[in-house]
C-alpha cells in the first residue's frame, strides 16, 4: 500500500484472502485470450469501435508514452474526459503503467480540480478541449497557477498551450504488473460534507467487487453495457459496468450524455442489453420510451442508483422499457447492494437491496448507540473486503467516519428487513443528494461565506418532485435593505469556479440562522421553516 491509505489489518488481509475474495487478478488486464476476443468490439459510440486488440494496443502505447513523459508507478492523474473512447484507453493504460487514474466528473469546474489535485498531489491533469460550451483548457490554465505539483496538462482534441493526449505514444513496453494489492485508482466521496475524499480502492479489492456484481447481475461475453452516467463514478465503472464488462469480454457502449435523443439511437444500434441510471433520468426515459420510434427491445436490464427511486416510477418501467429493474444502493467507500434479478416486484420497487456479499459485515444502530431490530431505523455501519478502512491522506486528528474497529459509518439511515433487504429513510450526513448528485452542504457554505454579500449561510434540502431534493441556501445578508439575489448569488459562485449542480436552486434570506440548544445551525429547524412557509 503507498503512503497515505490506511490497509486492512493482515489478519482481515489474511482471511479475505484465504477465502479467495481477494486473489491475483489486477485491473487493465483485458481478456484478449479468450478465443476470439480479439476481434469482438470492446467500446463503442456513436461513430467508432474498438476492438479487444485495438484496445489493448492502444493502451500499451499510451502506458508507453506517459512512461516516456516521465509518469511512474504510484504517481496520481487527475482524469477529467467525458465518455469517449480515449477515457477507456486512458483507464487501461495507467492501470497498467500502475499510476492512479483520480476521477473527477465532467461537470467540475477549477475549484474542484484544484481540490483534486492538491488533495492528490496528482503529477498530471488530463482534460478534453471544449464541450459544450466549457473550455476545460481555461480551467487547466487556472488549475496550474492554483496548484504546484501538475507537471503535465495533457488534452484530448486540439490542445491549446498544452500537449495533445493523442500525440502521447510509444513502442510498447514490458510493464511490471502491478501487485493486487497495490491501489489501482482514486473515487470520491459522495458522502461527505464538505470537499469530496479520496478514496484508495486496490486491484484486489475492485477486482472482487467486479467478480461478485457481474455474477449477481448475470454480465458476460454478450454483455452490451451502456455507459450513459460519467464513467468515473463507481455505478458506471464498476457495478459491474464498464470494467465489469471488459474483464468479460462483453462490449461498452458509451454515450456523452444519459438523454434519451442521444442514448436510445444507441440502445438500437449495438443492441445494448443493460445501463444504469439515476432516478430522475428514469422519469425522462419512461416519457421518452412511450413517443419512441427506436427500437428498445435489446434492453433485459435498468440498474438504478445514487438517489431514492420513486416506487411509482419504478413500477412503469417493466411496461415501458420491457426489461427488468434492479435497484443498486452503493458508496464509492465500498458496500453496494442490490436487488436480485428473480427478487419479487414489492422487493425491487420497495427496498435499495441488499449487501453483495456475504463477507460484508453490517450494524444498523440506532440513536441510543444499540444495535436497530429488523424494521428499525438506524445508522448503517459497514465492513468488508471491498469497503475501504480510511480515506486517502486522511490528516491526524480530522473527524474520520471509519470507527477504531474500521467499521465505515454510511450517514446513511437505513431499515432493514427481515430478509435482510434496505431500505434507505434518510441522511445523518450534511449533503444534499440532488438526484444522485451529491452537495457537501459545508463545502457549499464555505463558498458562499466568501460572496461579501453575505454574513453566515446555512445549506439544506428540500424535497423536490423530480430531483428528490433540492438545495436552498439559506443566508443571512450583511445589508439586510440589499439582500444578494439567487442570481447574483449563482454568477458569484460560478466565477469562484465551481461545478453547476452545486449552484443552489433557491435561495432564502433570514434575519438568523436558528441554532440548537449546543450552539450549532439546527437544519432541521430550518428545514421544517421552510416547508411550513411554502
Ligand atoms: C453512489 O455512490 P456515492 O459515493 O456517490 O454516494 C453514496 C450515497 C449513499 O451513502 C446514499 O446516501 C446515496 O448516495 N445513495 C442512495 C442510493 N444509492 C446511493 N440513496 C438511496 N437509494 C439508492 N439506491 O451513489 C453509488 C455507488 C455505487 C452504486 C450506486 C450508487
Amino acid at each position: 500500500m503507498p503512503e497515505g491509505c490506511v490497509p486492512w489489518p493482515e489478519p482481515f488481509a489474511e482471511e479475505y484472502r484465504a477465502r479467495g475474495y481477494w486473489n491475483d487478478e489486477v485491473l487493465g488486464s483485458l481478456p484478449t485470450r479468450l478465443p476470439g476476443v480479439r476481434d469482438r468490439p470492446a467500446v463503442v459510440t456513436a461513430t467508432r469501435t474498438l476492438t479487444y486488440g485495438q484496445l489493448d494496443r492502444a493502451a500499451d502505447r499510451l502506458a508507453a508514452g506517459l512512461a516516456g513523459l516521465g509518469l511512474r508507478a504510484a504517481d496520481r492523474v487527475v482524469v477529467q474526459l467525458p465518455n469517449d473512447v480515449a477515457l477507456v484507453v486512458l483507464c487501461v493504460a495507467l492501470f497498467r503503467l500502475c499510476a492512479i487514474p483520480v476521477f473527477a466528473y465532467p461537470a467540475h469546474r477549477t475549484a474542484e480540480i484544484v481540490h483534486l489535485v492538491n488533495s492528490a498531489q496528482a503529477v498530471a491533469y488530463v482534460c478534453p478541449d471544449e464541450v459544450a460550451d466549457c473550455d476545460y483548457r481555461t480551467i487547466a490554465k487556472d488549475v496550474l497557477a492554483g496548484t504546484d505539483s501538475l507537471r503535465h496538462v495533457l488534452v484530448a482534441g486540439e490542445p491549446g498551450p498544452f500537449a495533445a493526449l493523442h500525440e502521447v505514444d510509444g513502442e510498447p513496453l514490458d510493464l511490471p504488473a502491478p501487485a493486487a494489492r497495490d491501489v489501482a485508482l482514486l473515487l470520491l466521496s459522495g458522502g461527505t460534507s464538505g470537499p469530496p475524499k479520496l478514496i484508495p480502492r486496490t486491484h484486489a479489492d475492485y477486482s472482487y467487487q467486479l467478480r461478485q456484481s457481474s455474477r449477481l447481475c448475470g454480465f458476460g461475453a454478450a454483455t452490451r453495457y451502456l455507459c450513459a452516467l460519467p464513467m468515473g463514478h463507481n455505478f458506471a465503472l464498476a457495478c459491474p459496468g464498464v470494467l465489469g464488462t471488459l474483464r468479460l469480454g462483453g462490449a461498452v457502449v458509451l454515450a456523452p450524455s444519459p438523454d434519451p435523443e442521444v442514448c436510445f439511437p444507441l440502445v438500437e444500434s449495438a443492441g445494448v442489453t443493460v445501463t444504469s441510471l439515476a432516478p430522475p433520468m428514469v422519469s425522462v426515459w419512461l416519457d421518452a420510451a412511450e413517443r419512441t420510434a427506436y427500437d428498445l427491445r435489446s434492453l433485459e436490464l435498468l440498474q438504478v442508483g445514487e438517489a431514492p427511486l420513486a416506487p411509482v416510477t419504478g413500477s412503469k418501467v417493466a411496461g415501458r422499457l420491457g426489461c427488468v429493474l434492479q435497484q443498486v444502493y452503493g458508496m464509492a467507500e465500498g458496500l453496494l447492494n442490490y436487488t436480485r434479478l428473480d427478487d419479487p416486484s414489492s422487493v425491487v420497487l420497495h427496498t435499495q437491496g441488499r449487501p453483495l456479499a456475504a463477507a460484508d459485515e453490517i450494524r444498523i444502530l440506532r440513536e441510543d448507540g444499540q444495535e436497530a431490530a429488523p424494521g428499525e431505523e438506524g445508522e448503517l455501519f459497514t465492513r468488508g473486503p471491498y469497503t475501504v478502512r480510511g480515506y486517502y491522506r486522511a490528516g491526524e486528528g480530522e473527524r474520520t467516519p471509519f470507527t477504531s474497529e474500521g467499521f465505515f459509518r454510511t450517514g446513511d439511515v437505513v431499515r432493514r428487513t427481515a430478509a435482510g433487504y434496505f431500505e434507505v429513510v434518510g441522511r445523518t450526513a450534511d449533503v444534499v443528494n440532488r438526484g444522485g448528485e451529491k452537495v457537501p452542504a459545508r463545502e457549499l457554505e464555505d463558498h458562499l461565506l466568501a460572496d461579501p454579500r453575505i454574513a453566515s449561510a446555512a445549506v439544506i434540502g428540500l424535497p423536490h418532485p423530480d430531483l428528490g431534493e433540492q438545495t436552498c441556501a439559506c443566508v443571512v445578508p450583511q445589508d439586510v435593505a440589499r439582500p444578494p439575489t439567487l442570481r447574483e448569488v449563482r454568477a458569484g459562485l460560478t466565477d469562484r469556479g465551481i461545478a453547476p449542480y452545486k449552484l443552489p436552486d433557491r435561495l432564502v434570506t433570514l434575519g438568523r440562522i436558528p441554532l440548537t440548544a449546543v450552539g450549532k445551525v439546527d437544519k432541521g429547524a430550518l428545514g421544517e421553516q421552510l416547508r411550513e412557509g411554502n
